[in-house]
């Protein structure tokens, strides 16, 4: 889908465990603003249900498995983020929905701005209405 991408990170895996560097600007295409993580989400609640008008965003699920809807006017995609090296780019006028987080899930997300409501249209109609402006 447009505006969306997979990532592969490079793990340093050795007789000792795991490490995976994320390297602003070198490991994603953004300078990161901010991180946050979601986590403790019972296995029926769905999340999202929003755009973004400006932000970009990298999604990791750095324990578990999480699903993440994408959704366009024009498309519609499922990606499964399953792996701590495996992250999911999402970027500006992209409507998202997250479900189906396992137990114990924890989805890392690194965003290029700072917290701004402004930013978010939270209606699909407004979304689907903005989307048409923007790219028709
Ligand atoms: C996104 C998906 C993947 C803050 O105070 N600061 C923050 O940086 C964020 C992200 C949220 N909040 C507050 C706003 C709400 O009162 O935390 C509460 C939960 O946020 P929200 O309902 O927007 O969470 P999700 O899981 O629906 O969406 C979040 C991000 O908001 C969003 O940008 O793309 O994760």
């Amino acid at each position: 889908m447009h505006n969306t991408a997979i990532f592969q990170f490079k793990e340093n895996r050795d007789k000792y465990g795991s490490l995976i560097p994320i390297e602003a600007s070198r490991d994603i295409p953004f300078e990161i603003k901010r991180i946050y993580y979601i986590y403790d989400v019972k296995k029926d609640v769905t999340r999202g249900f929003h755009s973004h008008r400006q932000l970009h965003q990298m999604l990791i699920c750095v324990n578990g498995s999480v699903s993440i809807r994408l959704k366009t006017n024009l498309e519609e995609d499922v990606v499964v983020l399953n792996a701590p090296n495996k992250g999911l780019y999402i970027g500006p006028m992209i409507w998202r929905e997250m479900f189906d987080f396992s137990e114990g899930a924890v989805l890392l997300v690194c965003a290029s701005e700072y917290y701004d409501e402004s930013d978010y249209i939270r209606n699909f109609d407004f979304y689907s209405e903005e989307y048409s402006k923007k790219y028709n």
